[in-house]
């Protein structure tokens, strides 16, 4: 990591130090934001975050707990503490993360980052409840502007007949065209495998899902023994009791990490990206075949997609959901508008009378 070493020894340690940080996931893009930042103190990755706390480690292996004071973190971030150690200084800039609207009442936007620094993000789904196209919608929406390369997995496959996990494959697939879908057993061990396969040295991948569906029994059998707790859905309605309340990363035996996350009620979207477009590639492409460039697909003539429906190869109920997700964002964008122009209103400097500033307050 240090330039110009002058000696073999201190070569020697540089590697060491090295192959230490890119196991943890250190990588290029990384070092290259880190050293935008005037490449300050020795960087460390978020391996648990608990209410205001980071746990964080480094080359030498050694885990620091520091607080999160005004720092944005998350569970996969790589941050630079404070010389005293006390607090997160620095988060260096993330190359993907999985972020969500909080989702207290009252609460202007907010946005709550689950997961960075990812590079495959598996959204969890139990085969024992029938699947929900919606959320599976949105979570694909977050998965994919997240920079993450988004794996849908289907759990609890020994819990279910066949012939239901076929319907539900069928079923998943339509909604995620062109997306990775495994099924998997914790239980039976079966489909772990297919998991395994997408982890690497250095890499991270992140389970993400409701309470109950399994992340943490998998994460389990894929490490051999049991690092995280679990415990039984309620009887009758499947659902989980919210038993891992941390994120944190779990080293894998075939290299890499693995973030454990606390089951998710809701997802509301938190983006800007393209997340939408990719999750229905198929409604996008047709709007592209539409006569009106700005057609919204209700009574125009020459609509592609009110076609397809027609012709039944388009479900109606995908359209009215992404338009559903298209207003969340757009709302979302006039609340992240007025929450920037309150916050530039607290922090302008005492008015001047120069007509730029007069300008200024008059924009948009
Ligand atoms: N039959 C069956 N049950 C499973 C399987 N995987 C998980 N379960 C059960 O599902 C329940 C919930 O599993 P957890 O791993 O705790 O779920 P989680 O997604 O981590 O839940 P939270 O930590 O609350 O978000 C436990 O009782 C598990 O034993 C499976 O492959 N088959
Ligand atoms: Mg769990
Ligand atoms: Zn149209």
């Amino acid at each position: 990591m240090m330039d110009q070493p002058d000696s073999a020894h201190e070569r020697d340690t540089d590697s060491a130090v090295d192959a230490a940080l890119m196991s943890l996931g250190w990588n290029d893009s990384l070092a290259a934001a880190w050293h935008d930042l005037g490449a300050p103190g020795t960087p460390r990755r978020v391996i648990r975050l608990d209410r205001g706390w980071s746990s964080i480690v480094g080359a030498d292996s050694e885990v620091h707990r520091v607080r999160n004071i005004g720092a944005d973190v998350a569970a996969g971030d790589w941050v630079i503490a404070s010389d005293d150690g006390e607090r997160v200084d620095h988060v260096i800039e993330r190359n993907s993360a999985f972020i969500r609207r909080a989702s207290f009442e009252g609460a202007r936007a907010e946005a709550h980052t689950l997961a960075a620094n990812v590079d495959v993000a598996f959204l969890l789904h139990a085969l024992t409840t029938p699947p929900n196209p919606r959320r599976i919608e949105r979570e694909l929406v977050l998965a994919f502007d997240s920079g993450a390369k988004p794996v849908l997995v289907l759990t609890k496959l020994d819990a279910v007949e066949p012939d239901v996990a076929a319907a539900a494959t069928a079923f998943v697939d339509e909604i995620a065209a062109g997306v990775d879908l495994r099924l998997v057993s914790s239980r039976a061990g079966s489909g772990l495998d297919a998991i395994a396969g997408y982890a690497a040295v250095g890499r991270t991948l992140a389970f993400l899902g409701k309470s109950g569906v399994g992340k943490s029994t998998l994460i389990n059998a894929l490490v051999g023994r049991d690092v995280q707790a679990t415990a039984n859905v309620r009887v009758g309605d499947d659902r989980g009791r919210h038993t891992t309340v941390a994120a944190e990363l779990v080293p894998l035996p075939i290299g890499g990490w693995l973030i454990d996350t606390p089951g998710l009620r809701a997802i509301s979207l938190w983006s800007s990206g393209r997340g939408i477009e990719r999750a229905f590639p198929d409604i996008f492409d047709l709007t592209d075949q539409c006569r009106f460039r700005n057609c919204k697909h209700e009574d125009e003539p020459g609509c592609a997609v009110q076609a397809a429906i027609i012709a039944g190869t388009l479900d109606p109920r995908r359209l009215v959901s992404m338009k559903h997700l298209v207003a969340e964002e757009l709302a979302l964008e006039d609340e992240q508008r007025d929450k920037e122009k309150d916050k530039d209103k607290r922090h302008r400097k005492p008015r001047t009378s120069s007509r730029e500033d007069t300008a200024d307050d008059d924009e948009d």
